[in-house]
């Protein structure tokens, strides 16, 4: 039930002991060996060496997405290149990704964190698991791989293939633990059904997902129509990748890695810390990386902290599922897409102003983009061909810089969504 049972039910008071120590070390190794670190701290007259309780987290900086994007590929790595052995990255699709380096130790840790995580999704030695997120730079399914590895489960390294021949495989392999995006599971849940296979025939016992935001009535949809117990599983490259937080059979928050995270909840806006249970901005600070660490790293993610025991025994804080973001970025069919990459292909587009708005849908499985381009009235009333030419226009470089279909809809300025006299970018319709 446990894989590591004299961390995950440690005393809070020997935790935040671990925590501090751990930070301290951080705090030194960032100091001597990243320069945005190293600056940082000076400006803020911040002496690693006299960092004494874990209080004074607070006064360290925050590190953004943009901090680390600045010093793209290799800028904020915390040891040689020779001590990096792999290397992953954030998901996007284009543009340039967050680049996240592993030493040998750091992929220990990952294994091993992974694995309590599988474990406390249920998966054992006697699993056969099928991992269906996408292996390459994305670090969701070699974490998951690792980690299943480690307990000694039979592990199908299948990515993500055709849904047909992954429903084949699962069939045949006799698969008990399937892993991959909530919304691939259920294309490959609408699959079975379209394939007539019975799914009381199939193997499988455990679902764990993550990634992506996915609402309690798609687990549901999902536990109904797979036969399984699905769990909900938190990571992020920047931090590590999966192995973060991850549920447990309870399926009531998921149970933060805190002997290796450290998290807070901050407003949004004021980045004022919040108090437990409310729903704010998640900051992690990493406490044993060796090759990436982050101080206080602005996820951008939404969610609140549980401190309420959980039945499992587990003594980690468990974080709330996470619905949302605080920038529009969009994740659909696992890719992330940010508005400004939209606004960018319109803006290269002569006639187009940039005022638009995306739709996202949930159509039967599969989530659609659709982006409604605001056009000038000439345009728009203008002669119907011109107008299709044009929003063919848009349409082919969008798939171009996306990387997927979408649809454009031509609408007049004036009919865009206003919200408090601003444009709404992104309305996503998907249940949630
Ligand atoms: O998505 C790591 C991962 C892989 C986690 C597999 C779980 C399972 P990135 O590609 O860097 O890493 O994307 C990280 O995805 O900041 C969240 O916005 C979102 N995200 C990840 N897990 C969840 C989840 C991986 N369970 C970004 N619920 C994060 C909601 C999630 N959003």
């Amino acid at each position: 039930m446990y894989w590591e049972p004299e961390k995950e039910c440690i005393s809070r008071e020997a935790l935040q002991q671990l925590q501090l120590e751990r930070l301290q070390a951080t705090l030194v190794r960032v100091y001597m060996n990243v320069p945005f670190y190293r600056k940082k701290f000076d400006e803020l007259g911040i002496d690693p060496d006299t960092f004494r309780s874990l209080e004074d987290l607070r006064k360290l900086p925050l590190t953004t997405k943009d901090d680390l994007r600045l010093s793209y590929p290799y800028g904020m790595f915390a040891v040689p290149m020779r001590e990096v052995v792999r290397i992953q990255t954030s998901s996007g699709t284009t543009g340039m990704p967050t680049v996240v380096g592993y030493t040998r130790n750091d992929i220990k840790t990952w294994s091993n964190l992974a694995a309590r995580i599988l474990v406390a999704g249920g998966v054992t030695q006697n699993d056969i698991v099928q991992i269906a997120f996408d292996y390459g730079l994305f670090s969701g399914a070699l974490g998951f791989h690792y980690g299943a590895e480690r307990i000694g489960a039979s592990v199908i390294p299948i990515s993500t293939v055709n849904t047909r021949r992954q429903v084949k495989i699962m069939q045949d392999f006799k698969t008990t633990a399937l892993m991959c995006t909530p919304g691939y599971a259920l294309s490959i849940a609408e699959t079975i059904k379209e394939m007539d296979i019975n799914v009381n025939s199939l193997s499988l016992k455990y679902g764990l997902f993550g990634a992506e935001p996915w609402s309690e009535a798609i687990r549901n949809e999902l536990q109904e129509k797979l036969k399984i117990i699905a769990t909900d599983n938190y990571g992020l490259s920047e931090v590590m990748g999966p192995g973060v937080a991850g549920e447990c059979l309870e399926r009531n928050g998921l149970h933060i890695n805190e002997d290796h995270f450290l998290v807070e909840i901050v407003d949004p806006e004021t980045l004022t810390p919040l108090p437990e249970g409310e729903t704010g901005e998640l900051i992690i600070t990493t406490l044993t990386k060796e090759a990436f660490p982050v101080i206080r790293f602005r996820t951008r993610d939404l969610t609140s902290i549980i401190s309420e025991p959980c039945k499992c025994g587990r003594t980690f804080y468990r974080m709330s599922k996470v619905m949302g973001r605080t920038d529009d970025m969009i994740k659909i069919r696992g890719i992330t897409v940010f508005p400004s990459q939209i606004e960018s292909v319109l803006f290269e587009i002569e006639g187009t102003e940039p005022h638009y708005q995306i739709i996202v849908e949930r159509k039967g499985v599969m989530d659609e983009l659709t982006v409604l381009v605001g056009v000038s009235e000439s345009i728009f009333f203008d002669q119907v061909r011109k107008q299709k030419d044009f929003i063919e226009r848009i349409r082919t470089k969008l798939i171009a810089e996306l990387g997927f279909s979408v649809e454009v809809k031509p609408v007049e300025k004036k009919t865009l969504e206003i919200e408090h006299g601003k444009f709404r970018r992104v309305i996503d319709r998907r249940k949630m």
